[in-house]
């Protein structure tokens, strides 16, 4: 359907065509970065046939898609070839584990490899001849058993260990299981559990990951293997992350907690308030399924998410295509907070800015909207500072209490400071908009809080389309300005706040504001004060979809 090809993106990963879900078995090898992917190729909707899609990249950014690289053939894979992850083996050859749907229904796991290792591109993979190795254990749901993760070798009996999520009817609890192995076929499930959340229900996608908190370490990121001394203690200068997407809320979530590897347990930090499902999520908006991998390369822990449609099935069957990839993130410990992670598009992102329009410096009065002059505004990675203006702090008595971006009013309801910021994606009139603002207000305790959020309420006229006002508080250290880091692609906003401690990703279908009628505004509908744009560079950006880039790569 030609009048729906403008929500197609021009740098954010998606199939030329059908339906396509989870991020599988991220990996880095010989030169060449792997996306395998959740692909329907029978439709633009989810199915029982689902298949790994393959893409290359020698950048993150610029990818050639290669042919599926496995599809449901086997009695144990016959419902679908379903998530997993890849293990890179210490003489450096790549093993994937996944989940298969059986003939009946079940959740088994299964490995497969590539059947040329010297081909840099892993075209074509074989499965294990004695696949399913792993089936759910006894008190375990056949259908509640799936999405291995990433292998790593505990360095104290020198084994593999994996984690695999599911579900406990006993307090409807999230689990999460480890296994041992020598060798990747035969399994031993470790007593006890990794971790377990009453109440979260199904745990997908478990990642469990370090991630280093002190000196110059923590700019980088950490392998498994490199958290750990010989005897399998976890160095102390590392935290483990653990994610797991819930089933029930379609949510990300993710906690800061220290692995002990001898007693097969994870504790969160800060205690219950800030467990898995109970405190931080990736990401507030639309982002789901998410899975890391460590970059030998340039050292750095990489992040992908599914980033799903929220218009209806009949849309997406119209387009021919459903589903889209956050860009990739770069996951650090925040050294300042203490407390969260810190997401930031991968560097290479930036190689396709162009066009750059500086307008740092601009005032806005209460109640007032800006426009910028650019060429397209469909496809820009802005970069925003604001600060308020000093007579807010007299007006912070004014300032109200317990600010939720979800149950607030939006960009359109007006408090004394805030909401301010920018709007994307809109249009002449502001009939159709994307707003990414901070609202700054009291907490409940009467100290400030500051709140990111993103409102998709006026970002279609259409009407069978999802729209909500997504998003947190986020921390704001002293001294600091608020700031905003949004990319902007035809029908995804993902906006990232204080640097990466908090994100939003949103998908939006203006119906008005694309091509050349779409635009963006800065806005302040603060009551109580003024907002300085400290610094405002908007890079218009090229199309990552550039087939020449791979011809002169591959040469
Ligand atoms: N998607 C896969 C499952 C996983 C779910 C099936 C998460 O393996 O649990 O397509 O989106």
């Amino acid at each position: 359907n030609a009048m729906l090809q403008w929500q197609r993106t021009g740098f954010h990963f998606q199939p030329q065509k059908n339906w396509m879900n989870d991020p599988n078995g991220p990996v880095y090898y010989k030169g060449w970065y792997h996306l395998f992917y959740q692909y329907n190729p029978e439709g633009a909707i989810w199915g029982d046939k689902i298949a790994w899609g393959h893409a290359v990249s020698r950048d993150l950014i610029h990818w050639r898609h290669l042919p599926l690289a496995m599809v449901p053939d086997q009695w144990y894979d016959t419902n679908g070839v379903w998530t997993g992850s890849a293990t890179t083996l210490p003489d450096g050859r790549i093993v994937m584990l996944y989940t298969g749907s059986t003939n009946a229904s079940v959740q088994v796991q299964c490995l497969a490899e590539p059947a040329d290792p010297s081909d840099p591109l892993l075209t074509n993979w074989t499965k294990y001849a004695g696949n399913p190795v792993l089936y759910p254990p006894p008190g375990i749901g056949p259908k509640d058993f799936r999405d291995p993760t990433t292998a790593w070798l505990d360095p104290s009996d020198g084994a593999w260990r994996i984690v695999i999520g599911s579900k406990d009817d006993r307090g409807h609890a999230g689990i999460a299981v480890t296994y041992r192995t020598r060798d990747l076929v035969s399994f031993e499930l470790l007593p006890g559990l990794l971790h377990r959340v009453e109440g979260t229900g199904m745990w997908e996608c478990i990642d469990f990951y370090p991630v280093a908190t002190r000196g110059r370490g923590a700019a980088r990121g950490v392998d498994m293997a490199d958290a750990m001394n010989e005897n399998g203690a976890v160095a102390d200068d590392v935290v483990h992350v653990m994610k797991a997407s819930m089933d029930d809320d379609r949510h990300d979530y993710y906690a800061l907690g220290r692995y002990d590897a001898a007693a097969n347990a994870w504790t969160p930090l800060d205690g219950d308030g800030r467990d898995v499902g109970t405190g931080l999520r990736y990401d507030w908006g639309k982002f789901y399924a998410s899975k890391t991998f460590y970059d030998p390369a340039k050292r750095r822990r990489v992040l992908w998410g599914w980033v799903g449609e929220t218009d209806s099935e009949r849309a997406d069957v119209a387009k021919g295509w459903a589903s889209l990839q956050g860009i990739p993130r770069t996951v650090l410990f925040d050294t300042k907070t203490r407390a969260n992670l810190l997401q930031w598009p991968v560097d290479e992102v930036e190689t396709l800015r162009t066009n750059s329009t500086h307008l740092g410096g601009v005032t806005l009065d209460t109640g007032s909207v800006f426009p910028l002059s650019l060429r397209r505004a469909t496809q820009l990675d802005i970069e925003a500072e604001f600060r308020l203006d000093r007579r807010a702090v007299m007006a912070l008595n004014d300032a109200d209490v317990g600010y939720n971006c979800s149950t607030s009013g939006g960009a359109a309801a007006r408090g004394a400071l805030g909401p301010f910021g920018l709007l994307v994606l809109a249009d002449r009139h502001l009939r159709e908009q994307t707003a990414v603002y901070f609202y700054v207000a009291k907490g409940l305790d009467g100290s400030l809080a500051t709140h990111f959020c993103q409102d998709e309420s006026r970002s279609s006229s259409a009407g069978d389309v999802v729209k909500r006002v997504v998003g947190s508080d986020v921390p704001v250290l002293r001294g600091e300005n608020l700031s905003l880091r949004v990319l902007v692609d035809h029908s995804i906003v993902e906006s990232f706040a204080q640097g990466g401690r908090s994100t939003a990703t949103s998908r939006v279908y203006p119906t008005e504001a694309i091509y050349a009628n779409a635009g963006v505004y800065l806005f302040n509908n603060a009551t109580a004060a003024r907002v300085t744009a400290n610094k405002l560079i908007v890079h218009e950006m090229d199309s990552s979809y550039n087939q020449d880039y791979y011809v002169a790569a591959a040469q």
